[in-house]
């Protein structure tokens, strides 16, 4: 490779947009061992100046098909990288026969990787083979060439491929265009519906109560949210719940939902007056590591919602590329009705267990831009492959002349009353906003929890730590105390296994 001037800045730069990692080519033509080993030399080198920016680099170096001598220069070239692992990578990296390496298991690189650790840290080796579908995810159709990405629960790793949403912002003040859409995909992405600075503003706000909390590394500039992973937790955890209390009652992040743009977006595509849900949820999403993972599974709304037809707003707090975590919803899947879930650590503590329908779709988001999406509409989150803390907020919206579930009226759960949300604010502006409207209330069908937490008591019983997240919402939300002792008792049995 010839050499990469500004590389350092170029870096940090990528860092700052929370690009993930970096590929490296170099070709080889002929067998020579002190030109191969030259150039897997440079490539680890560069490598390793990548990797001490915190991204991932992948090194690919290839014999040319047109060597005159492809195979003697493979075998020079497959005794190379080896040499430059730790021996505790060495170990674990086995061989076939043909000298390839073989995937590591333990590694946190998709299946058809092989992984080595380098001085501790990991450089990715693409094997160069095509993923192998996974047929037991029955999901969405897949389209080779798409944009592609991956989501891990546990230690699989499943591949998805996704399309690109389809942008509708041309048509944001065209109500029937919007209505045919949202009819047709289930979802709207709108790029900069909301101003860019007034989202930087309540990131700003957030990640200062995000610092004082210690959820950031102390070293970095605020704005890049880089997060301090011995802080890593999730909603409903104890520790997190103390820091997300004053995120969630920030009083910017309440109005920017019901501000004169979204409301009136709404309005247009309803057709008459929309109502902005007191309940919503702002979202702090830690970076996936070997030890932690809270990425949002594939659920509808529907059923933690409830009331009539809703629709969420999710826009994140801050540019947002696939790489953070961005949201995938499968365009088409609101025509399908409810699935069925099982216990998970998805939204509720809930994960959809049934095939997909639909086209998964995603993007990567800037400061402003949002995604609106049916209650419904099958979606999910992509991992937080970042060093950074994803932070985003999902509101519902719904006609005014619709019901609406009583648990809707509520602030978040674990935040307090709306008196003690509303104590420190500078002002009355936007508090109570739904008290004198006509709201007809209704109670939320609480069958789904029911199921959830019948499934989550018996997997818990069974020492099945999959139960955990749901163990710990029914601990911290459910009303009978019965209920939320033997979910105490359950918690310590499981954390003590
Ligand atoms: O932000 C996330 O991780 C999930 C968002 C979501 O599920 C929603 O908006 O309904």
């Amino acid at each position: 490779m010839r050499p990469i001037h500004g590389l350092d800045m170029l870096l940090a730069r990528a860092v700052s947009l929370g690009i993930f990692g970096t590929k490296m080519r170099s070709v080889i033509n002929l067998p020579s061992p002190s030109g191969i080993t030259a150039i897997v030399a440079q490539q680890f080198d560069v490598a390793g100046q990548i990797a001490r920016h915190g991204l991932v680099p992948i090194i690919e170096t290839e014999v040319s098909i047109k060597s005159p001598d492809k195979s003697g220069a493979e075998a020079v070239l497959l005794s190379e990288p080896t040499k430059h692992a730790d021996a505790s990578a060495k170990k674990t990296w086995p061989h076939a026969s043909d000298g390839l390496p073989r995937p590591v298991p333990e590694s946190r690189a998709p299946t058809n990787w092989a992984a080595v650790t380098v001085s501790g840290r990991p450089f990715w080796l693409v094997r160069g083979q095509e993923p192998a579908h996974d047929a037991s995810e029955g999901g969405p159709r897949r389209n080779p060439g798409r944009i592609s990405g991956e989501t891990r629960r546990g230690r699989e790793e499943i591949m998805f491929q996704y399309e690109p949403f389809r942008d509708s912002t041309e048509h944001l003040n065209d109500g029937g265009t919007l209505r045919a859409r949202l009819a047709e995909d289930g979802y709207l992405f709108l790029r900069g519906l909301l101003p860019r600075e007034a989202i930087l503003d309540v990131r700003a706000r957030l990640l200062n109560k995000a610092r004082d909390g210690g959820w950031l590394a102390p070293d970095s500039p605020l704005a890049v949210g880089v997060a301090n992973s011995a802080a890593a937790c999730k909603d409903p955890e104890p520790r997190y719940m103390s820091v997300f209390r004053g995120l969630w009652s920030d009083e910017a992040l309440h109005r920017i939902r019901i501000g004169p743009r979204v409301l009136a977006l709404f309005d247009r595509i309803f057709g008459e007056r929309a109502l902005a849900h007191p309940m919503f949820v702002q979202r702090n999403i830690f970076p996936q590591s070997d030890g932690f993972d809270f990425t949002t599974g594939i659920h509808q709304d529907r059923v933690h919602i409830g009331g009539g037809t809703s629709y969420a707003m999710w826009m994140p707090l801050g540019d947002c590329p696939r790489q953070m975590g961005s949201l995938a919803v499968a365009a088409g899947s609101h025509t399908t009705g409810i699935l069925p879930t099982k216990v998970g650590s998805g939204a509720g503590g809930m994960d959809i267990v049934a095939p997909i329908p639909g086209t998964w779709v995603t993007g990567d988001f800037e400061a402003g831009d949002a995604l609106i999406f049916q209650d419904v509409t099958v979606h999910k989150a992509l991992p937080n492959r970042t060093r950074s803390i994803r932070m985003s907020f999902d509101a519902r919206y719904q006609k005014l002349t619709e019901p609406m579930a009583d648990t809707n009226l509520l602030p978040y759960a674990g935040c307090g009353s709306w008196d003690e949300v509303y104590a420190d604010w500078s002002s009355r502006d936007g508090q109570y906003y739904w008290k004198d409207l006509p709201i007809a209330i209704v109670p939320l069908d609480q069958s789904h929890y029911e199921r959830r937490d019948a499934m989550a008591f018996e997997m818990a019983e069974a020492g099945d730590r999959g139960a955990r997240d749901a163990i710990l919402r029914i601990i911290q939300r459910d009303p009978l105390p019965e209920k939320r002792e033997r979910a105490e008792k359950l918690l310590a049995r499981l954390d003590a296994s």
